[in-house]
């Protein structure tokens, strides 16, 4: 008997050892398969071992370099990988009968991971380390479920283990062979991307559209910040080479029209404010580009729209539709298939290839990214993605005001305080904006020039204020003559509407 239990215990301490081992491999592969998706800069090895690399003090890492040449790299990381898997089998044997020191070591090493990733590759590096970690400590508690049924006495546990440690080796494969794809896909779109040469200049900030307040967003939005909404969970990557926009429905003839041939029409410019239904009164789902494309009409022109028709049902790459009225598609507004934002072109995340813009209406409703399809239809045949929803159909953008300056709950010393923000109210035009203190009476603000009626207009102004807390609120009046209302109505279905109003502190 106490022969037999010896036998039992060494198995079963091997099956943990596996277990730990299997559970490394999981974390590497869902780590490294996440970076990649996520396209980070670095995956959660690469990251550790540039960490090592940089860390080691110059002369040894000179001796090292020589040492092994120009395969430090290689090297280095199936140094880092034989780490984790090491640590990872320690972790599987302590599992055993501490199962709580086995979180706390695999903690430790995903630590490390998320340091050196979030140093080599940002946030997102850090995040796909993160991932990795809690792949492991759930792959250890699976597998190490079934050696524990032995001790317990379990019959079968011999063949679950078995079964289980195949399907995790087989899920960490997968994972690893779908990043791969996936992620490589993306290279070659971001490749097709920074080969693309576009027409059409980055577009010059007016002359006094920037009022310059300070704490003031910039008048034009940079890239890099520019708000993103999208179903997408991963944005979808087509090669510039691959894309091809089918124009049909209500149409005299369909056409299709490759990236090559976009880039032959005709281009045209414009500053556009982009803004999303979802903006929160104060929000900031809202940013003002120069965009570059094609007039829509020219290519709805091209196919000939029949009568009857009203509307144009967009379809992206992915899936995700929207009806946009055929009449803003086709008067004499700037409403474009774009394909560069602020002289770049779109970032995969903004559209690329070739997205719409439409100047007036909220993004929902008209602002396709990756657009593929256009096709000429009436709003009493079909409907788009939000719509269907519970959305309202027709999404023009509402007349909106926010304060930028001073930021809501901020500090401010007392006498004459600077006090600014925007104004918008797309293809319609600002007006005036007017702004309050305490609920004193309303006094206008200076605004900036702007170079059409599309795009948001900065305000500013100044408050003599006194030690203690303060109000402000804003409100716009339109080229219409609507005056914002202070009612406030929540976003769902067609946009906010109310003063954005912050309070601050004199001392
Ligand atoms: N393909 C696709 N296009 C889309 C969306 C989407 O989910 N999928 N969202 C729309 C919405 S709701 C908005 S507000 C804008 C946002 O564009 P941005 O992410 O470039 O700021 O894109 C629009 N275009
Ligand atoms: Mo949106």
């Amino acid at each position: 008997m106490g022969e037999y239990g010896g036998m039992e215990m060494a198995q079963t301490r091997w099956r943990y050892a596996v277990a730990g081992v299997l559970t490394g491999f999981t974390g590497l592969a869902v780590g490294t398969a996440v970076a990649w998706l996520l396209r980070t800069r670095s995956t959660p090895v690469v990251a550790v071992a540039e960490g090592v690399r940089d860390l080691v003090p110059g002369p040894l890492a000179t001796w090292l370099v020589h040492l092994v040449g120009r395969f430090d790299k290689p090297l280095l990381i199936a140094g880092v990988v034989s780490f984790v898997l090491l640590v990872a089998m320690g972790a599987g044997l302590l599992a055993r009968r501490f199962p709580l020191w086995s979180d706390v070591i695999l903690f430790i090493v995903a630590g490390i991971g998320i340091v050196a990733a979030a140093r080599a590759g940002g946030a997102a590096s850090a995040g796909a380390v993160l991932i990795g970690f809690v792949a492991m400590v759930i792959t250890l508690r699976w597998l190490v479920a079934s050696p524990r049924e032995v001790a317990a006495g379990g019959a079968d546990s011999r063949r679950t283990f078995l079964k289980r440690s195949v399907l995790v080796a087989a899920g960490g494969a997968i994972a690893l062979a779908v990043g791969r794809v996936a992620g490589r896909s993306r290279r070659i779109a971001e490749e097709s991307r920074r080969l693309v040469r576009l027409p059409g200049g980055r577009g010059s900030v007016p002359q006094g559209a920037s009022l310059g307040v300070e704490g003031q967003p910039p008048w034009r939005t940079p890239n890099g910040t520019f708000y993103r909404i999208d179903t997408a969970l991963a944005p979808p990557v087509v090669a510039a080479g691959d894309w091809e926009l089918r124009i049909h429905g209500m149409v005299d003839h369909e056409v299709s029209i490759t990236f090559e041939e976009l880039l032959r029409f005709e281009h045209t410019g414009a500053w556009v404010t982009l803004a999303c239904v979802s903006n929160e009164v104060g929000g900031d789902l809202i940013g003002n580009a120069w965009w570059s494309g094609v007039p829509v009409r020219t290519l709805l022109e091209r196919a000939g729209v029949l009568d009857g028709a009203d509307a144009v049902l967009q379809t992206s790459v992915d899936g995700w539709t929207c009806l946009t009225p055929l009449e803003v598609l086709t008067d004499d507004r700037n409403a474009m298939l774009a394909y560069a934002m602020n002289g770049e072109p779109l970032e995969i995340e903004h559209g690329f290839p070739v997205r719409t813009v439409v100047p007036g209406l909220y993004g929902y409703v008209s602002a396709t990214k990756w657009v593929v399809d256009l096709e000429v239809t009436r709003f009493d045949r079909t409907e788009g993605y939000w719509t269907s929803r519970g959305w309202s159909a027709r999404g023009p953008v509402k007349t909106q005001s926010r304060i930028d300056v001073p930021r809501s709950g901020a500090q401010v010393a007392s006498g004459v305080v600077p006090v600014g923000g925007v104004a918008w109210a797309q293809h319609t035009g600002i007006e005036r904006v007017e702004y309050s203190l305490d609920g004193g009476d309303w006094r206008g603000a200076g605004l900036g020039r702007v170079p059409n009626t599309d795009t948001w207009v900065q305000w500013s102004g100044t408050v003599d204020v006194e030690p203690g807390e303060h109000e402000l609120r804003v409100r716009a009046t339109d080229r219409s003559g609507y005056v914002q209302v202070e009612e406030r109505s929540p976003v769902d279905p067609d946009g906010a509407t109310g003063w954005h109003t912050i309070t601050f502190k004199v001392e």
